[in-house]
């Protein structure tokens, strides 16, 4: 007899994994019981783990150039848009600033900036340096796909994360997302980030026209990888791209993922990022279990979302203060950086991030 939804939860709680039949099984609640049945098994397993803490990420897509073409991408190569690309000074202030208002790590990002992916990532490597050395938290680079060589460069200019998100690992489906680019070339960075001492994010998309058997097979995949932060964003179809019209998801399918995850994996990072509803999907996300928040974006300093390019962010919504005052009426906070560096080292010696 198959376990039943409960069941399946239960045995997920107690440490028990899932097998791939359950994890669909759970990806697909029946009713709105069994859904808050699962957002709240989640948010205990998250509690118990991390207590009221939640961390903060602050995002800095400091150049909206891009060579890759991938069909989902607001910013591909194809897109004829205004583009910017930020100076090293100004990249050094904004994360100054960003961790000044108590951010606990900064993510670099890029679309794959020819001229910061020349000579080796050099340009790039020596914004990390100037970041890890001029602001002194915790480094997050986000390039896309590097070759195996460059994980240590990273390493050794100071960045403690990497993330790279693999959509899906549906092959088929990866190959008519991800134009042109290799499916094991881009698998590949996530067990060769963790090789150089890094740690290493993977995600997925909910809504790409994937099965919930590709979601269960990915979230999986994802975790037997190792990778001590992993992600489900809802895509969002963008103006101007071959998948401008796609049908809109279910945005509790996302909540759902997060869940999910959280069960399988008790003491990993899983972000709520405002990226997708902007600052009005915080909340949902915490309670299906999340423990991060990405995305945080300084208003009025021209920079972009990726999913959401505006949304939330010259208002002030994404802002470190706002999101910190909503913690506060959630009954939870934000860590400080010795918690933040505390967890990580915990995470660094393969145990969970407890405490
Ligand atoms: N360019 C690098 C790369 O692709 O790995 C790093 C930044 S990329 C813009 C970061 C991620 O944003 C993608 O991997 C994808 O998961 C997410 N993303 C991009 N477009 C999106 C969309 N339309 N809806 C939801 N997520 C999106
Ligand atoms: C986010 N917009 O966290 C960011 C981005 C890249 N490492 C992160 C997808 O939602
Ligand atoms: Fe470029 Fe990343 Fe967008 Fe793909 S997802 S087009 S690699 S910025």
């Amino acid at each position: 007899m198959p376990l039943n939804f409960a069941e399946i939860i239960d045995k997920a709680k107690r440490g028990g994994g899932a097998s791939p039949g359950e994890v669909a099984r759970l990806l697909s609640p029946r009713d709105e019981v069994e859904a808050s049945e699962l957002f709240s098994a989640a948010a205990s397993v998250r509690d118990r783990a991390f207590g009221d803490k939640v961390f903060l990420y602050g995002f800095v897509y400091f150049s909206t150039h891009c060579r890759n073409n991938c069909a989902f991408c607001y910013y591909r190569r194809e897109s004829r848009l205004p583009r910017y690309r930020k100076t090293g000074d100004e990249v050094l202030a904004l994360s100054g600033s960003l961790r000044d208002a108590g951010i606990n790590l900064v993510d670099l990002t890029m679309g794959e900036d020819p001229l910061m992916c020349a000579d080796g990532h050099s340009a790039f490597l020596d914004i990390v340096r100037s970041v890890k050395d001029g602001v002194g938290i915790s480094v997050m680079v986000s390039p896309g796909a590097v070759p195996e060589e460059s994980f240590v460069k990273f390493k050794e200019a100071g960045a403690d994360w990497f993330a790279c998100y693999q959509e899906t690992y549906n092959r088929g489906l990866f190959s008519r997302l991800r134009l042109e680019q290799d499916f094991d070339h881009r698998m590949g960075q996530k067990t060769w980030a963790r090789k150089a001492g890094l740690l290493s994010e993977d995600g997925i998309m909910v809504g790409l026209g994937e099965t919930v058997a590709d979601r269960a097979d990915s979230i999986l995949t994802m975790g037997s990888l190792g990778c001590e932060q992993v992600r489900a964003m809802t895509f969002v179809p963008q103006e101007g791209t071959p998948m401008r019209d796609a049908r809109p998801t279910d945005p509790r399918d996302e909540l759902v993922a997060i869940a999910v995850m959280r069960l399988l994996y008790p003491g990993r990072f899983i972000p709520a990022s405002l990226d997708v509803e902007g600052i009005a999907g915080l909340k949902s996300r915490l309670d299906a279990g999340a423990n991060v928040i990405t995305s945080i974006v300084p208003p009025c300093e021209d920079l972009a979302g990726v999913a959401q390019h505006e949304l939330d962010i010259d208002n002030g919504n994404r802002s470190v203060g706002h999101v910190m005052r909503l913690l506060d009426g959630m009954g939870r906070r934000a860590a400080s950086n010795t918690e933040y560096e505390a967890a990580l080292k915990k995470l660094r010696a393969g145990g969970t991030a407890v405490g």
